[in-house]
């Protein structure tokens, strides 16, 4: 390999000096590359001046060759021929950028522009992004249509505890929760659609799983025979996400450790009845009818483990534990929730289309139909059966990353106490 001329913009993250060769170890801020920029002394006193001088985190420019004979152990060993300071910090890092000092949750939380110039960070925010593009490319390729519906509504779908009240010139008017009415509204004049997008929920507690601005991806589809249709399909995302992960971002588990293995599929189909059976075998004693909580949903996940499974669908809820919009069987529902060793990563299920058992639906849950006449006016033309599923983003990051917080996974969290940065 002969040497190759290269211009590296990016930070300085570590700097060293050994006799009359300075190092300095710059990131450009796109991949997890690293390189080491060498200048010798007697070489090119001007940039060894500079390197020699140069501060932790700041801000280069680096023109050089990339030598045939790679000595540094470390990154992509530059022998700098220029070197441009472009900022200099003003005041200390709050954190190492280099990530061989780890920095606490709440520094990262709190710096996190500075925070991602750390190994571990562009990991995990590129597999996001490399996620978000298989997500996309899933739907595209199977004929979904990406749309985007209000986040300024004026009702709530999944219940008014955890709506979002602001002031609409003076009208009342909640930030949507999810995309749940518009999605299902679509249902009359488009048969597949998928949306990327924010769910803004006044959840009370503080979780590890649960943040008050998350992000959802939903889908909904049309002329479907049953809930193990959309199933199926919420089952096809996630192995696509997972294949991608794995082959795409190799050296980005690598940096954290993870070593990522496709969930056993099809994925487990147990039903509501059957849980509540395991939990009874274990020690929890929940009542039929009621939704399970976080340590119901972890003791499941442990027994699922034992026999294979990491994903399974919780399927055959009571319609008592389930929304409105769903499709009702009896007691039971046409309802499911994807769980991931123990944490509920989606919901979804088989909507109630037909005009009047939707609007005694609503009643049955004590709720106003007039509120929600604009969605039951989309039921009277020509509404297919349809079904869909709502699927955390943040939440299905955690799991492929191995994150134990959901506030590592977004940039800039939104909980109870965090309203800046
Ligand atoms: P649900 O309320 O179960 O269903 O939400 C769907 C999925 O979104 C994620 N999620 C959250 N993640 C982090 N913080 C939160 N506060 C939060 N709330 C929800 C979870 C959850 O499984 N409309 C239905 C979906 C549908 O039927 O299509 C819905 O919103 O991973």
């Amino acid at each position: 390999m002969a040497e190759k001329w290269i211009e590296v913009s990016g930070w300085v993250n570590a700097t060293r000096v050994v006799g009359r060769i300075a190092f300095l170890e710059v990131i450009d801020g796109s991949e997890l590359t690293v390189y080491t920029v060498v200048v010798k002394r007697d070489e090119n006193p001007q940039a060894w001046e500079l390197a020699a001088r140069a501060k932790v985190g700041s801000a280069v420019s680096v023109k050089g060759f990339v030598p045939d004979k790679q000595i540094s152990k470390r990154g992509i060993e530059v022998r700098a021929r220029e070197i441009t300071l472009v900022a200099e910090p003003v005041d200390y890092l709050p954190l190492d950028p280099s990530g061989r000092t780890p920095a606490l949750l709440e520094t990262v939380m709190e710096h996190r522009y500075v925070a991602l110039r750390m190994p571990r960070q562009r990991a995990l925010f590129r597999i996001r992004a490399l996620a978000v593009k298989a997500i996309r490319e899933f739907f595209e390729e199977r004929g979904f249509l990406e749309v985007h519906t209000p986040k300024i509504c004026g009702a709530g779908a999944e219940g008014g505890a955890t709506l979002f009240r602001i002031d609409y010139f003076g009208r009342e008017a909640y930030l949507a929760q999810s995309p749940q009415l518009y999605k299902q509204m679509l249902m009359c004049g488009v048969s597949k659609v998928y949306e990327i997008t924010p769910y803004f929920r006044a959840e009370p507690f503080s979780t590890s799983r649960h943040l008050n601005e998350s992000w959802g991806v939903d889908a909904e589809m049309a002329f479907i025979s049953g809930p193990e249709d959309v199933m199926r399909t919420l089952e096809g995302l996630v192995l696509h996400v997972f294949e991608k992960i794995r082959s795409s971002a190799r050296a980005e588990l690598n940096e954290l450790g993870v070593e990522l293995k496709m969930p056993r599929a099809p994925f487990k189909r147990l039903s509501y009845s059957e849980a509540l059976e395991i939990l009874k075998s274990r020690g929890f004693d929940v009542k039929w009818g009621q939704d399970l909580g976080s340590d119901e949903e972890r003791v499941l996940g442990e027994a699922m483990r034992e026999e294979g499974y990491d994903a399974y669908f919780i399927v055959e809820y009571p319609w008592e534990a389930k929304p409105f919009y769903i499709m009702r069987r009896g007691d039971l529902s046409e309802a499911f929730d994807l769980d991931y060793r123990g944490l509920e990563l989606a919901s979804g299920g088989q909507r109630e289309h037909r005009y009047d058992k939707l609007v005694e639906n609503i009643r049955l849950k004590g709720l106003n139909v007039d509120s929600f006449s604009f969605y039951l006016e989309a039921f009277k033309y020509g509404m297919p059966p349809h079904g869909g599923f709502g699927l955390g983003l943040d939440r299905l990051i955690m799991v492929i990353t191995g994150a134990q917080n959901i506030r590592e996974v977004v940039l800039f969290p939104r909980d109870r106490q965090r309203l800046v940065p």
